[in-house]
């Protein structure tokens, strides 16, 4: 049985646009989460115009950022991406709880899937074992997860419609 919940096919970007908010605190694992996820929309085949990267100053920021892009219509999906080390930071708890359910408000609000990439772990070390180059990166899997949720939209808005046709 896989731990990650991801699909065996990946699921096609093509036509679809994606936004990925990048907290700057503790930049040596979040810019490999970005990487991992820009990997995965690319080899999903995403245009690259149809990535767009918002970098925020800390994980604390990330629901804001979120719901204020996907409020602008213009993405299908965000893949929300940052780290927060308990050892290195005295309030983690409360960072970590304020944005997981930040990010779960902003996606049922705005009506935007939103993919949780954003570290919650013990140590450097960790953290660094779960950005590595390749497909167990927690950004390549954020991302993966965000094309499959912008697909279940796409499908639920498409019955919608024809239901109302
Ligand atoms: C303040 C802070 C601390 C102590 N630790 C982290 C962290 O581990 N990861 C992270 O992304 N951000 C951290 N921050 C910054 C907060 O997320 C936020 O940017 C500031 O409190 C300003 O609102």
């Amino acid at each position: 049985m896989k731990s990650s919940g991801l699909p065996d096919v990946l699921p096609d970007a093509r036509g679809l646009r994606v936004a990925l908010v990048v907290a700057r605190f503790n930049p040596q694992i979040t810019e490999r989460l970005r990487d991992g996820a820009r990997a995965a929309l690319m080899t999903a085949g995403a245009a690259a115009e149809a990535i767009e990267e918002f970098d925020v100053p800390g994980a604390f920021e990330i629901p804001f950022a979120s719901q204020a892009l996907a409020s602008t219509g213009r993405f299908d999906a965000v893949v929300c991406l940052g780290c927060l080390i308990r050892g290195a930071t005295p309030h983690f708890e409360y960072i970590a709880s304020a944005v997981s359910h930040g990010i779960t408000s902003a996606a049922a609000e705005t009506g935007v899937p939103m993919a949780f990439g954003v570290l919650t772990v013990n140590t450097e070390h960790e953290a660094l074992e779960r950005a590595a180059p390749d497909r167990t990166n927690k950004g390549w899997e954020a991302a993966v997860a965000a094309l499959e949720m912008a697909h279940f939209t796409r499908r639920l808005s498409a019955s919608r419609q024809e239901q109302q046709a």
